[in-house]
């Protein structure tokens, strides 16, 4: 079902500076900058590599509201990785196949993602404590 890791969110109270950090400490390029007001963040994809359906990523996350999934997060736990992603052939299909093994789908349909990406969270209270997406990326 995955193809690969296509990126590891972090959230951050200050996207530039975590930028700054990031593409700095590791040599990182900004490929992408989004503001996704479905789920409410500002966000950046630093480029690792490429792999098999898309690339791997770094995705730094700030939020556009207190009440957000980032902004409630921060607000708990501070800043940190906040997700992991997995790259998937077909997200729907994903969802499909996961849907019926008791783990909880957040998105019954896809929603749209960085960089045209499709894209659905899994609970993380159902995957070890680890909030999980699915990313189908676009094909050029
Ligand atoms: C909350 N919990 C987490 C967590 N967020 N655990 C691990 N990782 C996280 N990121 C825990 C929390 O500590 C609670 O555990 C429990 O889940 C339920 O907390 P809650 O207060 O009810 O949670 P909410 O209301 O903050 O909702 C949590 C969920 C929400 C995961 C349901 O954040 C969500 O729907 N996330 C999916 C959308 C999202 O995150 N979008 C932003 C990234 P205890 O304390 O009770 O034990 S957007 C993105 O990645 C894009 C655009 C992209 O990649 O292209
Ligand atoms: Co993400």
């Amino acid at each position: 079902m995955f193809m690969r890791i296509d990126h590891i969110g972090i959230a951050c109270h200050d996207l530039e500076e975590k930028i700054a950090l990031f593409s700095q400490t590791f040599e990182l390029t900004v490929v992408a900058r989004e503001v996704n007001e479905e789920q409410g963040v500002k966000e950046a994809m630093l480029h690792i590599a490429d792999g098999e359906g898309g690339g791997s990523y770094i995705q730094l996350l700030e939020p556009l509201s207190q009440d957000s999934p980032v902004g409630k997060f921060l607000a708990r736990r501070g800043e940190g990785v906040h997700h992991v992603a997995f790259g998937v052939p077909d997200v729907a299909e994903a969802i499909d196949r996961i849907g019926g093994k008791g783990v909880r789908v957040l998105d019954e349909r896809p929603r749209h993602g960085s960089m045209g990406s499709q894209i659905a969270f899994l609970h993380p209270k159902d995957v070890g404590g680890m909030l999980t997406e699915l990313v189908q990326a676009t094909r050029p």
